[in-house]
């Protein structure tokens, strides 16, 4: 899918041609250059006049595919009842940029024709009003067009809108159920549906081994190059790594099959396969889709999410695990990882591929894995939790280091990192807000869109940044399950 933005400049028909005129040719130089700046285009579409202008402009970006949201700005005053009726029926994400196309006020050419002509100063005000009036979730963003700041601000929330567009159509192939007993990855599917558009259904394992015998000596062949080039291999046991070949290769063609971008699977069911998949997952995940662990379907989808949200982006997304602390006094880090299944984009150096014994659930023979450090930088961790009638979507700031400790034996993959504010307030904090052990770390994917993101889909956000404090986010999670009860 090809996703564009569409540009809705308002105005009214008061001024007259000679100035309709003008405000259209700026918004479409304005549209076009953008669009060089933006991580997707900004189609200019219409200066809007009237009620029925407004009305039909949104009917056609509810209805394009292609369209990932609409952004409006007021070249001039644009009278806000004209509007009600379309910003009511609008159902893509929507961003408000209050911005003029002169940077300066002219001195000497000032006058009351400039004044016509510039309103946005004004015509920002009025629309705004309308959106607040409406109680519309929309993003406002103020500042001039051509600065890079404000643009890269825009590209940031036209990546969340993108994240909402991956949402709706999100499929989730599920292999097994949750683990047994566990709560955090639960959730009701149902309200999930309704709410972030995901289509969360089942295959039996058996499906799945049965693809993977048809699968090809060739096949794997050409997989075994892939990763000949992409990681080290540093065992002997190619059968082990060529197994690894197989279920991925099983694995991609039933998910795209059934244009699924995200899985989850549980070493409690592995009915005829030998190796929990370790590098089948590890692979498939570097190339963009979504995987939760022991049944974790939420976190399979939004690794799928925060992927295509930082797609350009030079950082990296995946399914995460806190393991074990480090509690040293001055060394106070998170150590994450997983039994098998960390994406190699979040590597710091060339992956390598190990086999080792893995002891947990139906595994019978050693499975292959990608064993490497994770990158230094800061970044978030991100868990989304049913509350029970509602969702709540957690961010928290994180400093990634490198790993302090060269831990030889440890056969996984490993992201070391110190949560915000600090290590243990940001356990508290993480505990109080109910987090989960699973979470998807980023380090492109910034707070803000994830933010946005929660916004865009009508959910609860929580942030905990370097200036919270457990007192704070107690009252606010108090007020906050208040308020999403009343809605
Ligand atoms: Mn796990």
């Amino acid at each position: 899918m090809k996703h564009e933005f569409w540009f809705v400049v308002g105005s009214q028909s008061l001024y007259g041609p000679a100035v309709l005129e003008t405000v259209k040719s700026r918004a479409e130089e304005m549209a076009r250059e953008l669009s060089k700046a933006l991580p997707y285009p900004l189609v200019y579409k219409v200066t809007a006049k009237s009620n029925q202008e407004i009305k039909e402009i949104v009917k056609e970006a509810n209805f394009r595919d292609e369209c990932a949201g609409i952004i409006t700005w007021c070249h001039t005053f644009s009278p806000s009842k004209m509007w009600i009726d379309g910003l009511r029926n609008l159902q893509k994400p929507w961003c408000h940029f209050a911005t003029q196309y002169n940077k300066e006020i002219p001195n000497e050419e000032i006058d009351m024709d400039f004044m016509n002509l510039n309103q946005a100063a004004h015509g920002d005000r009025e629309h705004g009003f309308i959106g607040t009036r409406l109680r519309k979730p929309r993003k406002v963003i103020a500042g001039y067009w051509q600065n890079a700041e404000v643009q890269k601000r825009i590209g940031d929330w036209m990546k969340a809108a993108v994240g909402v567009a991956v949402s709706k159509e999100m499929k989730v192939m599920r292999f097994g159920d949750n683990m047994r007993e566990v709560a955090v990855t639960e959730g009701d599917k149902v309200e999930t549906q309704i709410k972030l558009g995901w289509q969360v259904n089942t295959w039996a394992v058996g499906d799945l081994v049965k693809e993977m015998n048809a699968v090809t000596e060739a096949e794997i062949d050409a997989l075994m190059a892939e990763y000949e080039a992409a990681y080290e291999i540093a065992t002997d046991n190619l059968a082990a790594i060529r197994y690894q070949a197989r279920e991925e290769i099983a694995l991609k063609k039933l998910m795209d099959r059934e244009g699924c971008r995200a899985f989850s699977n549980t070493f409690q069911d592995l009915y005829g396969m030998e190796q929990l998949p370790g590098l089948a997952a590890q692979h498939l995940m570097a190339q963009g889709y979504g995987f939760g662990a022991e049944g974790d379907w939420k976190v399979s989808a939004m690794t799928a999410i925060l992927k295509a949200m930082g797609e350009g982006g030079n950082g990296a997304s995946g399914f995460m695990e806190d393991y074990t602390y480090h509690l040293v006094e001055g060394q106070e880090y998170s150590l994450g990882a997983h039994m098998l299944e960390v994406c190699p984009s979040l590597a710091a150096d060339k992956p390598r591929i190990e086999t080792h014994h893995l002891g947990i659930g139906m595994n019978e023979k050693d499975p292959a894995r990608l064993v490497f450090e994770g990158k230094a930088g800061k970044g978030i961790v991100v868990s989304l939790i049913d509350m029970g009638g509602r969702l709540r979507l957690i961010v928290q700031d994180i400093e990634a280091v490198k790993p302090i400790l060269p831990m030889p034996n440890l056969p996984v993959a490993r992201v070391m990192w110190r949560a915000m504010p600090d290590l243990t307030t940001g356990v508290e904090c993480w505990i109080a807000a109910g987090g989960a052990h699973h979470t998807v770390l980023s380090y492109d994917v910034s707070a803000e869109m994830m933010r946005d993101w929660a916004r865009m889909m009508d959910i609860e956000f929580v942030h905990i940044t370097k200036d919270t404090t457990p007192e704070k986010l107690e009252e606010e999670l108090l007020v906050k399950d208040l308020i999403w009860k009343l809605k």
